[in-house]
């Protein structure tokens, strides 16, 4: 961990019992849940006040996360939401690095004199927080979860309900064990893990095998239909509008890691999905090797992430946005091709 923190004033500062807030990115993921309810479990083990905000829903294959029935989603409670960071004395922000990622709650935490305290693995971290824990070669947030309760000196607490929150995170980052960011310390932090009882073979059950019947449909629709290859820059994208989506019934998170199917072909490097939602276009770039997704993220989609996973957004029309994808390839000629 960051080697210019002190411990002990971490130490010092949870010596005794404290109201702590938790707060992750908006449309939260595994690792955002994993890490926020990995450190909830484990802040209150300590005898801390612990509460966890999102800033909007998440999907239901999370909800079986130990504290899930505890945490407070900002743009349906926001009162409770904005008292609760009014009068927490610590805050942390997980698995984000800008106020920016979680829209008004951001505005309450600027507002609050509590200790803030990041830990994210994401690219420039904003300088908001008392406390920043930032290494973009982790993993995951949940990983670093894991590495600051060692930092505390307490890895002897972490126990299975914390460690289940955690291998969700970790499992899921990494894209099962394969992204570049997968370290020899992942893995060992994963044994360590599965010593203390967590079952993996469940918890990737919870996650992966919770597909809906209309969720499975709408996968094989957008394989059999709607994927289109540029094969000439070795890309691939997938459209939906919202009409498509409404047609399958769709759910918050139906379409995750749905990107990831169009790299499973050979000689395809990057991959794109658009997808209509509340009035915009949701954008999510993969990509494999040195091909920066990050970087056309952030210059083509109003986005940004990390170098093989990134999202982002566009105000355009569907067919727009797709076209502004393919328009921006031949930019990248030298590294597609
Ligand atoms: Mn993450």
């Amino acid at each position: 961990m960051n080697s210019t923190i002190d411990p002990n004033k971490l130490i010092t500062l949870f010596s005794e019992p404290k109201k702590i807030v938790i707060t992750t990115h908006k449309n939260p993921d595994a690792d955002a849940m994993g890490s926020s309810l990995g450190l909830y479990n484990y802040l209150i083990l300590k005898g801390h006040t612990v509460n966890v905000i999102t800033p909007n829903s998440y999907p239901h294959f999370l909800h079986w996360m130990p504290g899930n029935e505890t945490v407070t989603v900002f743009n349906k409670q926001t009162d409770k939401a904005k008292q609760l960071i009014a009068d927490a004395q610590v805050i942390f922000s997980l698995d984000y690095n800008n106020l920016s990622r979680i829209e008004d709650a951001g505005k309450e935490i600027e507002k609050s004199g509590a200790v803030k305290i990041m830990i994210d693995h994401h690219i420039e971290p904003a300088s908001y927080p008392d406390y920043t824990f930032s290494d973009t070669e982790k993993s995951s947030t949940s990983e670093m979860i894991y590495d600051f309760i060692n930092f505390l000196g307490d890895k002897k607490s972490i126990n299975k309900t914390i460690g289940e929150c955690l291998y969700a995170g970790i499992l899921t980052d990494t894209g099962s064990f394969r992204f570049p960011s997968t370290h020899p310390s992942t893995h060992r932090i994963v044994a360590e893990l599965i010593e203390i009882g967590v079952n993996h073979a469940t918890v990737y059950n919870r996650i992966f095998n919770t597909y809906t019947e209309d969720r499975l449909r709408l996968l094989g629709y957008c394989l059999f239909e709607k994927l289109k290859f540029i094969k000439e820059y070795k890309a691939g994208y997938i459209s939906l509008s919202k009409e498509e989506l409404k047609r399958f019934n769709f759910q918050a998170g139906d379409t995750e890691g749905f990107v990831n199917y169009t790299l499973s072909v050979a000689g395809i490097r990057l991959a794109a999905l658009f997808t209509e939602q509340e009035g915009i276009i949701r954008v999510s770039l993969r990509s494999e090797g040195d091909i920066d997704v990050n970087k056309m993220a952030r210059a083509h989609f109003n986005g940004g992430g990390h170098a093989n996973a990134a999202g982002g957004r566009s105000d355009d029309s569907l067919e727009a946005t797709a076209k502004r994808f393919e328009d921006m390839l031949p930019l990248y000629k030298d590294i597609l091709c």
